[in-house]
């Protein structure tokens, strides 16, 4: 090869390469480039939800950092099919990211249900301070021993309300024999069998006709759920019980996940954990001003006192049962976080 050829070979490779970098540092001058990967992400909640208004604006973010490269596709609603049937996607890989409750996670990760211990949490300082401390860490852990990635930030469900068609829940004894759909979870079926209410394990994708068709009294979830999903339309009582606090792990494949680049993968991941900050602030919003929209809407709103409940809970043998089947050492990091149950 003479000289010169060489010469030419390599200013244009170092062209290539100014170009790569020029292009990456400002997406805005750059051509539009099929994505490299495209990815889905499915999850359970209207579109409306905080979680899904986050999560486009995250998509976007990650788009125009990774200069196309990227493209994060938002399956939200069950459109994907129930959690059961995502859960299994995205074990499998037929989705590449997934964001479910840890209670239900725990079918699989049986360490992921403890946030949800029926009355644990008193407020979402509590709540934060543990799931990104050391109780979060130690639910991750387990996560990724069972081969899902997840990423460090647990997204806001919030804490849980019950709402009825029949009657209104002043305290314990008001569970008796009740009719209330769960998502399927052994913990939220072991805590409404404590208050001897007659639970039914149904995936959110089916509540709202299970409401409607009276297959079920109620159902328990956050006010920014009973709103988004116009669950007020099919029920005419919601107590704030406040029973328990529950979030959204973000989960990824891991397969989907380790082939991507470093670059792209941090890209990414910071994005997935930013949105999940923002979306906590939205959700603790919505569900502490929802009370008077929902109020216009028909629903009939009651406070009962908390204490019955927990001693409820206590005399049936709830929290040593859970206790013994979470072991010492993850009991150990729910107390030090909410004090002796
Ligand atoms: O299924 C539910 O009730 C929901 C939407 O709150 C969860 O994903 C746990």
């Amino acid at each position: 090869m003479s000289l010169s050829r060489r010469a030419l070979l390599k200013a244009s490779a170092a062209t290539a390469v100014v170009g790569g970098i020029g292009s990456m540092a400002a997406p805005h001058v750059a051509r539009a480039q099929a994505a490299e990967f495209t990815y889905k992400y499915a999850n359970n909640l209207p579109d409306s939800h905080p979680m899904n208004v986050r999560a486009k604006e995250m998509a976007a973010a990650i788009k125009a950092e990774t200069n196309g490269k990227f493209d994060l596709q938002i399956f939200p609603n069950n459109q994907l099919g129930s959690d059961t049937d995502m859960l299994s996607q995205i074990r499998s890989g037929g989705v590449e990211f997934f964001t479910l409750s840890g209670l239900i996670l725990s079918t699989l990760v049986p360490a992921a249900s403890i946030n949800g211990i029926g009355f644990a949490f008193p407020d979402y300082d509590t709540v934060w301070k543990a799931m990104d401390g050391d109780l979060g860490a130690y639910v991750r852990g387990q996560i990724n021993k069972a081969g899902l990635v997840v990423m460090d930030k647990i997204w806001d469900n919030g804490f849980r309300q019950t709402t009825s068609s029949t009657r209104p829940i002043n305290g314990p004894d008001d569970f008796k024999g009740f009719k209330i759909r769960v998502p399927v979870s052994p913990l939220w079926t072991s805590m409404f069998k404590a208050f001897d209410a007659a639970p039914a394990s149904i995936n959110f994708s089916e509540v709202y006709s299970a409401l409607q068709t009276k297959v079920v009294e109620g159902q328990e979830n956050p006010l920014a759920i009973i709103s988004t999903a116009k669950l007020y339309e099919v029920q005419k009582y919601c107590s704030l019980t406040n029973h328990m606090w529950d979030g959204f792990w973000f989960l990824a494949n891991r397969r989907a996940w380790e082939s991507l680049p470093d670059n792209v993968r941090t890209i990414v991941a910071k994005n997935i954990n930013a949105a999940a900050v923002k979306e906590r602030e939205d959700t603790a919003k919505l569900n502490a001003g929802l009370q008077q929209d929902l109020a216009a809407k028909g629903l009939v709103f009651n406070q009962p006192a908390v204490a019955p409940f927990r001693d409820k809970l206590r005399a049936a043998g709830f929290y040593a049962e859970w206790k013994g089947k979470y072991g010492e050492e993850a009991w150990g990091l729910l107390e030090k976080a909410v004090g002796k149950l």
